[in-house]
């Protein structure tokens, strides 16, 4: 067996054998809960500005669903190469949708003699006749590797209308220390995939100019805070999963430096043992397996403004975590009973998650509101 498979195997082992699900406070105390629809292994989910919704399968579909849970299939989505952690994976739309109807999508994309890796598309979402037209790929991760893990692949755009990728480095680890390989960062670009002038790594140019921030492991969710700060979660090795705040042109240590280790055994140093590398603002060892990440406006919950919302794969878990300029703490975790792929504002200000797997439900879960004194006595109840 090589060493790679091995490594594979252990990882998924791992996986299954951390989920517990056991720990966290039960979720009716805190939310109204609907099931609103479920799914073929469900992978990621954006809001039209009618209220529709956009849901990704990670075999391949595109649904278009109502509040009310109704399905409509997307035509025109690429192949996607599915299999392992790879299938068709996130949905943005272009800030400018309402005029310009863009959608973007990253999938797993097959190249030659079995290799594999991300790619991002963009397209115009024609919702009349259910149809994604003028499809181009904008964006691919460089180069193409053996496996099928650690695409990470999650989307976000800024409020300047910048994309950004959060780009796994494919189980490889050295990837993410390596400028002329665009795996294992956080990647930005122009919303037609042209590297911008200003990035820190621009001189460099090839795929260096795409490089936003380095050493990221399988970086699974971004999101911007009020202020615009960009915070990211991404799966750790056996242990450090990482919450970490995102700023231009820093290197995040992997495989450097890490929390975790390797599940070999093999030891990586701490991160604090190496203080020219970013260190996560959290770090969780048992790991949660962050799937996803929203900050939450705090529409319906006030108490809640500002804060993180992480969807945990084993952990079975929604954590809240609450967010200040330079730290961050796990303030609440929510025993889901299910694996959490991903979590996204709604109107109203209610959370959506999507449950991961065969028959994955989308479920919302609307804050129930508490009287000031109360929540304030609860809302750090582990
Ligand atoms: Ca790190
Ligand atoms: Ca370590």
């Amino acid at each position: 067996m090589s060493k790679f498979l091995s490594a594979c195997l252990t990882v998924f082992v791992a996986a299954a054998c951390s989920a517990s699900g056991a720990d966290g406070r039960d979720p009716q105390d805190a939310f109204s809960i609907e099931v609103i629809a479920s799914f073929e292994r469900p992978w990621a989910l954006a809001f039209l500005p009618d209220g529709r919704m956009l849901v990704t399968e990670k075999p391949g579909a595109l649904k278009l669903v109502s509040a009310a849970g109704a399905k409509v299939d997307i035509g025109g989505v690429p192949a996607v190469d599915y299999g392992g952690q790879g299938g068709l994976g996130d949905v943005a739309l272009h800030p400018g949708f309402a005029d310009n109807g863009l959608v973007y999508l990253s999938y797993a994309e097959s190249g030659a003699d079995g290799r594999r890796g991300a790619a991002v598309a963009r397209a115009r979402l024609d919702l009349d006749r259910a149809l994604l037209a003028d499809l181009e790929v904008i964006w691919r991760q460089v180069p193409k590797v053996t496996g099928r893990g650690h695409y990470g692949h999650r989307l976000l755009f800024d409020a300047d209308g910048y994309l950004f990728i959060s780009s796994g480095e494919r189980q490889k680890f050295d990837p993410a220390q390596d400028m002329s390989q665009n795996l294992g960062k956080i990647i930005r670009l122009h919303d037609d995939g042209r590297a911008p002038a200003d990035n820190p790594f621009a001189a460099q140019g090839g795929v260096a100019a795409q490089v936003w921030s380095l050493g990221q492991r399988n970086p699974l969710g971004l999101a911007f805070d009020a202020e615009g700060r960009l915070w990211e979660v991404e799966m750790g090795p056996a242990g450090g999963d990482e919450l970490n705040l995102i700023l231009p042109g820093k290197d995040y240590g992997y495989p450097t430096v890490s929390n975790g280790d390797h599940y070999s055994g093999k030891d990586i140093p701490d991160h604090h043992t190496r203080p020219e590398f970013e260190a996560p603002k959290l770090s969780w060892t048992p790991v949660i397996s962050p799937g996803g990440m929203m900050i939450y406006s705090g529409a319906s919950n006030p108490d809640w403004t500002g804060n993180a919302f992480v969807a945990g794969l084993s952990s079975q878990a929604l954590l809240r975590i609450e967010l200040t300029e330079e730290s961050a703490r796990e303030a609440e975790r929510f025993a889901m009973g299910e694996r959490i792929r991903a979590v996204v504002e709604g109107p109203e200000g209610a959370i959506y998650l999507l449950e991961d797997g065969d028959g994955g439900a989308l479920k919302r879960l609307t804050p129930t509101l508490r009287p000031a004194a109360a929540a304030s006595g609860t809302s750090t109840g582990r």
